[in-house]
């Protein structure tokens, strides 16, 4: 069990696990780490969060063999877009006027929307059954869901993060946590960015200020700490 487990080289100082901690993976669907979905349809090349997946994969072997809570999220859309803000789903049509949007039919079907090959999770991280699936529109995992109350209803207490993008989901979706009372710690190698200097600045912002959002570490160091 995790009760006496240390983190010791977490940053900015030791990361003590109180209970069972949960694992967030954010958002790793084929929409932003394969081509042809919604990521390369902002610009992004889409190898850059690649590097990702492995520390991902051994971090949800490693809640699994334990049998810790995991949640995946999942940015998607109802087919009609009535839960698509058009603040969201026309941003940057002007300047991009052929560029795919929100809803478009591309290669891997329509773009972000529920139920298409692109918006699935990738096929090395897939959900088992009994772990819970949040679908979100928004950036942020607790906007609009009922995360909050379902982790609350499963004593939970502390989040390790990963998934993608750093600055953009899991950044958001930790302060949302942070806010709520959650003790959070980010994987350094378990998270990629379209702009790897985002992705340190991001780290940087949460473990400033003596934690000011929460903690950090990788993910051998995390899974190493339950064996010491
Ligand atoms: N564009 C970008 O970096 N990210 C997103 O739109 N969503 C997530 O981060 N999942």
């Amino acid at each position: 069990m995790s009760k006496s487990t240390t983190v010791k080289q977490a940053k900015p100082f030791e990361f003590k696990i109180k209970g069972n901690p949960c694992l967030i993976i954010i958002d790793m669907q084929k929409d932003f780490i394969e081509p042809k979905g919604f990521g390369e349809s902002l610009g992004n090349d889409v190898s850059l969060l690649e590097p990702c997946i492995q520390p991902i994969k051994s971090l949800l072997t490693f809640f699994r063999k334990h049998n810790f809570l995991v949640v995946h999220t999942k940015e998607t859309h109802n087919p009609d877009l009535t839960d698509c803000f058009d603040a969201k789903r026309f941003r940057g049509e002007d300047q991009n006027p052929g560029q795919l949007k929100i809803g478009d039919t591309g290669p891997m079907g329509r773009i972000l929307i529920d139920g298409e090959i692109g918006n699935d999770f990738i096929d090395d991280l897939k959900p088992m059954k009994n772990e819970m699936i949040i679908k979100k529109q928004g950036k942020g995992a607790f906007y609009n869901t009922n995360l909050d109350e379902y982790l609350q209803k499963n004593n939970i207490n502390q989040l390790i993060f990963t998934g993608v993008t750093t600055e953009v989901c899991v950044q958001t979706s930790i302060r949302e946590a942070n806010d709520r009372g959650y003790e959070c710690l980010i994987i350094e190698d378990a998270t990629e960015s379209y702009f790897p200097e985002f992705k340190q600045s991001t780290i940087d912002m949460i473990t400033a200020q003596g934690g000011i959002v929460g903690w950090s570490c990788d993910s051998q160091t995390f899974i190493g700490s339950f064996k010491e």
